[in-house]
């Protein structure tokens, strides 16, 4: 095709673009495995174009600028289209004027006068999924099609039957043929979701919800299908016999819903450009928010005479356009990746990227999640990578372009000793996440220890959540757990927002936490495995702290409920000098606990074993949990009610009707200081 006065670069560039298109549109298309984004694919295709627009010369028939491409799947069966489907137009001007020049041509091609009154559009949104047409036969869903080369697609019948939200009878129509029109696509928390289930069994990851659902209808096995949470959008119609059309597309939408198909509430008729610009900047706010993604919105000219004459232009309504948003997929460099660790000590692979704009933010950082997921994927440091962001969710590397890669690039390897504390790295057999082994050690993890350790059911420390824990952090006043016990009012009150009550409340509430119980104190710890529930069996089967920093595998394995995995993380964590030292730290801040709380061997040798107590009003000191606590921990019951067998009520103020039974039965009465003194013996 080249002549004489074509510069060769554009002849070379021309060929060389329209291989990459045909390459990356049969991955597409064909395959659905794409190898790069939307964004980048249009990139190419408008260059492309533009070599074309600068020399004709250059148009060649097989040009992808000059078909639309798709390809019936070996597998299923065509289906050619009684009316054809067409595609859309496509605004890339993401800006208002992408808006006011489709409303000017429209208005152009009407031989609308300036002064005529603005035109009525349907607005809606453009969802990013794979278009679809249903055939009602008689109201019945007979045939499901997707849009192929738009003239003949593929039979995906049984697997449409498998969406829920696709209605198999149409309610209220019987006309002989309504062909429906819409996309089929995958919410976003269905996605994470399935992606979540697909990291728990190690297995890949898919890229995002628009290539899962897409794959998703084209599967042989409807019963794959059937297992993908798929959802649909109706938005059009195709073939119509014996049905009255609405006349406008807005009225025609309603319809459809009221046939019982799934019709996005968010739309609307607006009026002129003005109405089409705050559509697409109400919707570009909300694109976050929304429970899918959208690539763009649409708008169509309401009137369906309107549209009649309008017609087409080859297979692209003139009286529709999509205008877009930033793409939500991206190219860009990774250039490094750093270890972030988590609240919970996780250690996650981060991606640091040559900052790229992307779903309307630059981004720089994207998350890789695990050891296993960027090996999945083949990332390495100098790769370009493909970054997904879309809606809340925090930016991620879906993968990369293997053609790309530069020359020598080293695998990476996690680090074997946290980052922040340096603590050794672990994975748990069969496990995918790295952590750190640092617990209360590990800065990264501190907040998270101070908060685990207030909470009620482990130190009960009242008046420490986590505004304070942030600030108590934040501020350099708290680095390590025992350091809690040494806060003074006055240290607490100079804090920001903290007035002298509520640093005299934590004061009192840290004084109140000493007195505690041995189950509670090593749930404290926050040793991972170690809930309420085996704390309890440890404390019950060992009955001192000593022992169960110095109890081996075998030892902790002989403790009800205790497998290896549990009995792994104890001893791992107290093999660790320091988690020894804050444990001695926290004793000699007045840290206690009953002796021989409940041991099993000698539950009979404590000090309310075989009594039972009744509580009554408010002790100064005890919450109500903690004196049930205590005397558990002790050995004693603690009734609801007091009777001749009761042996003391304890009473504090406000003591009720059960201080009065009990001075009738002539049942001993104590105080918080004379239960303190049965519990010590
Ligand atoms: N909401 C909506 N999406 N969408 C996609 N309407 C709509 N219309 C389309 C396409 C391809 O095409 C018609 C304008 C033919």
């Amino acid at each position: 095709m080249s002549d004489a006065t074509v510069p060769a670069e554009a002849v070379a560039r021309a060929a060389e673009l329209r291989r990459l298109l045909q390459h990356h549109a049969h991955r597409y298309y064909v395959l659905d495995a794409p190898e790069i984004p939307d964004a980048e694919y249009d990139r190419l295709f408008q260059a492309l174009q533009a070599i074309e627009a600068a020399h004709p010369g250059l148009r060649t028939a097989d040009s992808p600028t000059q078909r639309v491409i798709g390809q019936v799947l070996a597998g299923f069966a065509p289906v050619r289209h009684a009316v054809p489907m067409l595609s859309i137009r496509t605004e890339t001007d993401t800006e208002a004027s992408g808006a006011e020049a489709f409303d000017a041509r429209v208005r152009r091609e009407l031989a609308l006068p300036d002064d005529a009154a603005p035109l009525d559009y349907a607005a809606e949104l453009k969802f990013d999924g794979l278009a679809i047409n249903l055939r009602y036969e008689r109201g019945v869903l007979v045939q499901a099609a997707t849009r192929g080369d738009g003239e003949t697609g593929e039979d995906v019948t049984q697997n449409i039957r498998t969406i829920a939200r696709v209605p198999l009878r149409l309610q209220g129509s019987e006309a002989p043929v309504i062909e429906v029109r819409g996309e089929v696509y995958m919410r976003r928390d269905d996605f994470e979701r399935l992606n979540e289930q697909q990291r728990e069994k190690g297995e890949k990851t898919y890229v995002n919800p628009r290539n899962t659902a897409a794959g998703a209808v084209r599967q042989l096995d409807p019963a794959i299908t059937a297992q993908r949470p798929l959802s649909f959008f109706a938005y059009g119609l195709g073939e119509v016999q014996g049905w009255d059309q609405p006349a406008t597309h807005s009225a025609t939408l309603d319809a459809l819903a009221a046939f019982g198909l799934p019709v996005c509430a968010d739309r609307r008729v607006v009026q002129g450009a003005a109405g089409l610009v705050a559509f697409h900047r109400e919707m570009g706010a909300r694109r976050d928010a929304l429970p899918f993604d959208i690539d763009g919105v649409v708008y169509k000219v309401n009137d369906i005479e309107l549209q009649r004459r309008l017609g087409f232009v080859t297979r692209e309504p003139r009286w529709a356009v999509a205008h877009k948003y930033p793409a939500q997929e991206q190219v860009t460099r990774l250039n490094a990746i750093e270890i972030q660790v988590g609240r919970t000590g996780k250690l996650t692979p981060v991606a640091k990227l040559e900052p790229v704009f992307v779903g309307g933010t630059t981004v720089s950082n994207a998350t890789l999640h695990n050891l296993f997921e960027l090996r999945r994927k083949g990332v390495r440091v100098g790769d370009t990578v493909i970054v997904r962001r879309a809606g809340d969710v925090i930016p991620e590397v879906v993968g990369r372009v293997p053609s790309l890669r530069p020359a020598y690039v080293p695998n990476f390897r996690m680090p074997r000793q946290c980052p922040v504390c340096g603590s050794p790295v672990a994975r748990e057999k069969g496990g995918i996440d790295h952590r750190c082994s640092g617990g209360l050690y590990c800065g990264a993890q501190r907040k998270q220890a101070l908060l685990h350790f207030a909470g009620r059911r482990a130190m009960d420390i009242e008046g420490l959540g986590d505004k304070l824990v942030d600030q108590l952090v934040d501020s350099g006043l708290i680095r390590t757990l025992p350091e809690l016990y040494t806060l003074g009012v006055a240290k607490l009150a100079a804090l920001d927002r903290m007035g002298g009550k509520s640093a005299q409340n934590l004061v009192d509430g840290l004084v109140k936490s000493r007195h505690t119980t041995l189950a509670r104190f090593l749930y404290a710890l926050g040793i991972r495995h170690v809930g309420e529930a085996t704390a309890k069996d440890l404390a019950r089967h060992f009955g001192g702290i000593d022992r169960i920093m110095d109890a081996s595998l075998d030892q902790l394995l002989e403790v009800n409920d205790v497998g290896p995995v549990v009995a792994q993380s104890i001893r791992a964590f107290f093999e660790q000098p320091h988690h020894r030292e804050i444990v001695e730290q926290l004793r000699a801040a007045g840290i206690q606990w009953p002796e021989h709380e409940g041991t099993q061997a000698d539950t009979a040798a404590l000090p309310l074993a075989g009594k039972t107590l009744v509580l009554t009003g408010t002790l100064p000191t005890l919450s109500r949990e903690d004196a049930n606590a205590l005397i558990e921990a002790a050995g004693g019951k603690v009734a609801g009610s007091v009777s001749k067998k009761t042996h003391w009520v304890v009473a504090g103020d406000e003591a009720g009707s059960k201080l009065d039974k009990a001075r009738d039965l002539g049942v001993p009465i104590l105080d918080e200081a004379g239960l303190r003194a049965l519990l010590a013996g």
